[in-house]
């Protein structure tokens, strides 16, 4: 088999690629170690910057985010028992963020694909790349049984943080830069209505982190902060609902529908980045690349924005017959993903405990916080940054 540009992941990033490559008429196959079903339930994001949203659109998918997301212009901070609305639109001259599940936009990339009628294999065993290096670059991998060659002019290793594109990249050649935090996320899924007209609700509290948000309106996702090694069966409903209620004001602690969870899961929380982004003929995108926190609410944005750039440079090369974009990519998409990880890693300081917050970290934090509520200028700051920054943000045009 032989295709231009050879995907590999079928998550958002990959998904994404691969409609935008299509619409611009540029042949490409996916190749996912997961079947559809497995990749559709896993739980994850749900915050669209208005970027993410205007590339669906681009890509052809924009209908179901139309239909299914839910707009809006504010988010809240709690801290000391009081609520804070931020409005985000008013701070930004009308910028928006719209609440769509990282599984409904998932779905409607699939949906689109299929009915294009493009290649994606799912359930592939041992999924290798070679000759990235070279002019020739093609991917191996099995498929009931049997083993096939992908030949390619291009790998786009779309494969998430555990993905082997990333890993066959030769040690010398790439620069990981990590932070390990502490402590986890554990996410509620429940069929509840959201207890905050606010797109999301982050809550700094002396028992840790606690955050509501909502995928429409009678589907609502929770979290509490958690021991990195606490175990999802040691937490109940009826303890997880408690726990949250505590970290909350206490108007909303009694406003809160709770409910059976349809899902509970513990992620940890991480900051990384893989530097460069591209390896020859091999370019990395999104988690393949780097991981935030969730806290900023970035991961799958960023892994938006990559795709933008990623899209942009593979058209450039094949219309005009250009590798600007190409040279340029991974300079341009690092420079994007070192704002979000700065964003996001101050975010998840500035409302987490940690073990060494104590009474003065604590007072700190609220101190910061109440500077940034009562200060237009630090909440303008917050506010251009949850909102997504430019995609051509402290760029010099090029010649
Ligand atoms: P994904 O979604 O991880 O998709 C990668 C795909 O590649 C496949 N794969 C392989 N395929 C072939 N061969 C191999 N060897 C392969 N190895 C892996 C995988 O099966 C998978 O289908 O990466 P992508 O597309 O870059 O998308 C990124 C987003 O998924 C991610 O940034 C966000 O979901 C991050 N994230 C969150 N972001 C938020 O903004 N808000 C959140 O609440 C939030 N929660 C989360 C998250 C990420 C999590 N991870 C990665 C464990 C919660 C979790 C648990
Ligand atoms: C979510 O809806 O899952 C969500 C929202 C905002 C975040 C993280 C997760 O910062």
């Amino acid at each position: 088999m032989r295709t231009q540009v050879a995907i590999i992941g079928a998550g958002p990033s990959g998904l994404l690629l691969g409609q935008l490559l299509h619409k611009a008429g540029i042949d490409n196959v996916i190749i996912e170690r997961q079947s559809g079903d497995y990749v559709l339930g896993r739980i994850r994001a749900g915050i669209l910057e208005q970027i993410t949203v205007d590339l669906l659109r681009e890509a052809g998918v924009g209908a179901g985010v139309e239909q299914g997301g839910t707009v809006h212009h504010s988010i809240e901070l709690v801290f000391k028992n009081t609520r804070h609305p931020i409005d985000v639109t008013g701070l930004t001259g009308g910028k928006v963020v719209t609440a769509y599940g990282q599984t409904e936009m998932t779905r409607d990339l699939m949906a689109a694909r299929s009915a294009a009628g493009l290649t994606t294999v799912y359930s592939a065993g041992n999924v290798s790349i070679h000759g990235f290096d070279g002019a020739s670059p093609s991917v191996r991998y099995e498929k009931d049984g049997q083993s096939h060659e992908l030949e390619c002019d291009f790998i786009a290793g779309c494969d998430g943080f555990h993905g082997v594109c990333r890993a066959s990249v030769p040690e010398g050649s790439i620069t990981e830069y990590e932070k390990v935090y502490p402590f986890g996320w554990l996410g509620v899924l429940a069929d509840v209505p959201p207890v905050s007209p606010h797109a999301v609700v982050y809550a700094n509290s002396e028992r840790g982190f606690g955050l509501c948000s909502m995928r429409s309106l009678t589907r609502s996702r929770y979290y509490v902060q958690c021991p990195i090694d606490d175990k999802v069966e040691a937490w109940s409903d009826d303890r997880f609902w408690d726990e949250l209620r505590r970290r909350l004001d206490p108007a909303m602690a009694e406003a809160i529908v709770t409910g059976p969870s349809i899902e509970k899961s513990i992620a940890p929380l991480r900051s990384f980045v893989a530097e460069p982004m591209r390896f020859g003929r091999l370019f990395l995108a999104g988690d393949a690349a780097h991981i935030v926190p969730p806290t900023g609410a970035k991961g799958l944005n960023l892994a938006a924005s990559d795709v933008k750039y990623l899209s942009s440079a593979f058209i450039e090369h094949y219309r005009e017959k250009s590798n600007a974009g190409i040279d340029h990519y991974s300079q341009r998409a690092l420079a994007r993903v070192w704002r979000a990880e700065r964003f996001s890693w101050w975010l998840t300081s500035l409302m987490h405990r940690f073990p060494d917050t104590g009474g003065f970290g604590q007072k700190v934090q609220e101190a910061e916080l109440e500077y940034l509520v009562n200060s237009e200028a630090m909440s303008r700051t917050l506010a251009e940054n949850y909102v997504g920054l430019p995609l051509n943000f402290g760029e010099t045009p090029r010649p």
